[in-house]
């Protein structure tokens, strides 16, 4: 049996914001640090070791990822960034907050652009400061990979490549592999490795900082799936992101 663990990075200062981030390079807040080191601490009481991570090359998915692996006493494993584990790309909605945006423009079309399979919130223009063709860390990539926009299957197209062609074969061979990267990216991950409905991918919510370990038989095939730590806590922290984009009574 093979494992494997996803990591989403502890709280952002944009997700205490409540603002859609996608490709922003925001840092962890001070709660998303003690995420980060509690989520490290449960890995190393738990019994788990690895021989190498992958991230993506945003700040909160690197700064969680070292974090974990400092209480873990694993800082020198390899560890691999690629963009292609970066969040999804929110589009022109990056910085704005999803409450006053579902005051804007309706619930139901927050939840669309959220969590959606396959329709994209709407595009930066290339003149846009946002626009990652700006970004010196990019600037190898084909202008193709440069994206405007992205909806889940987007993610999804530009996340599988690696997975198949770096991490699965890692897996397959037995590595031991910790992956530290966003709610979208890791959701494009289990939808992939549960092949979830497109209606199933959409009530999937993935909490900040809380390890997620599958175990896999020899085809990467799951046999089971589990959150580590308080599971009561963990339901609730998965509500409360699916609750990111409601007009609830007490805002
Ligand atoms: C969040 C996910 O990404 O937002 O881009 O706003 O995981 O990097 O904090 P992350 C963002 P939702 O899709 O849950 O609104």
């Amino acid at each position: 049996m093979k494992k494997l663990v996803l990591l989403r990075h502890g709280e952002s200062t944009w997700n205490k914001e409540n603002r859609f981030t996608g490709w922003t390079d925001v840092d962890l807040s001070p709660k998303g640090l003690q995420e980060a080191s509690y989520s490290g601490r449960l890995l190393r009481e738990s019994g788990f070791e690895f021989d190498a991570a992958y991230t993506s090359v945003l700040k909160r998915a690197i700064r969680t990822l070292w974090i974990a692996l400092d209480e873990m006493d694993r800082m020198w494993i390899p560890i691999y960034l690629s963009w292609r584990l970066n969040e999804r790309h929110y589009g022109a909605l990056q910085g704005l907050n999803k409450v006053e945006t579902a005051l804007k423009y309706g619930e139901e079309q927050v939840r669309i652009w959220r969590r959606s399979y396959s329709i994209r919130p709407p595009a930066l223009t290339p003149e846009d400061d946002r626009y990652p063709g700006r970004d010196p860390r990019y600037r190898n990539l084909a202008p193709e990979d440069l994206p405007l926009t992205e909806c889940l299957e987007d993610t999804v197209a530009r996340f599988l490549p690696y997975w198949n062609e770096t991490v699965a074969p890692q897996v397959q061979a037995g590595q031991r592999i910790l992956i530290c990267a966003h709610g979208n990216s890791l959701r494009a991950l289990v939808k992939y490795l549960d092949n979830l409905s497109e209606q199933e991918v959409l009530e999937l919510n993935i909490p900040t900082g809380v390890p997620l370990v599958y175990e896999l038989d020899d085809n990467l095939k799951p046999i089971r799936n589990y959150y580590l730590g308080d599971q009561a806590k963990i339901e609730q922290a998965m509500q409360a992101v699916a609750n990111q984009g409601k007009i609830l009574p007490q805002q």
